[in-house]
């Protein structure tokens, strides 16, 4: 059992919290250790720097980043680590999260942030349980249970719309 925090998980404020812990939620199902901290790369960033370097040498090996607006966190994080780093564009009020994905996605040549849909928390979790299953069998072995569950999830579910019509299926989903 691995002890020490594999994966940093980093946001911008804790507005960003209630999307962020779905990816925290995706690691305590896998049993994978990670770190979780609210720090902004506009209003903390020598905080930040240190962070990094803290956490990296802790054993971190993939940071996490969410951040909404003028969404910079991601890239900022991108640029003090060589380590992979995953962004997630929060939904902002103003825009919908365009301006965040936007800010996340645009990553100049040299430093990229891979970038997951907006608010999609879940994916940014399972991207780096991906990274990670290259270099740990247990986890690898985990996401394979993971995905056939989720194939047999959707073939029942089909199977079942089949047999009792869609009309039923959603009578008794929304019960
Ligand atoms: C970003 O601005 C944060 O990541 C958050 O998504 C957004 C709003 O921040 P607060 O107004 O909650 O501090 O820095």
């Amino acid at each position: 059992m691995k002890s020490k925090a594999l994966v940093s998980i980093l946001m911008g404020s804790d507005s960003d919290l209630e999307v962020m812990k779905e990816a925290a939620k995706v690691f305590e199902e896998f049993e994978i250790p990670y770190s979780l901290c609210v720090l902004s790369a506009h209003r903390t960033p020598e905080r930040l720097s240190e962070y990094i370097k803290e956490t990296e040498s802790n054993g971190v090996q993939i940071f996490i980043a969410g951040a909404g607006g003028a969404a910079h966190l991601p890239g900022v994080v991108a640029s003090l680590t060589i380590k992979p780093v995953i962004g997630i564009p929060i939904k902002s009020s103003f825009l919908d999260g365009l301006d965040s994905l936007l800010s996340i996605v645009q990553m100049p040549k040299g430093i990229p942030v891979a970038t997951v849909g907006v608010n999609n928390a879940k994916n940014a979790g399972l991207l780096a349980i991906s990274i990670l299953s290259l270099k740990y069998p247990d986890i690898s072995d985990k996401l394979k249970e993971y995905r056939a569950k989720m194939k047999e999830d959707v073939i029942r579910t089909s199977e079942e719309i089949i047999k009792i019509g869609y009309a039923e299926y959603l009578r008794r989903k929304n019960n």
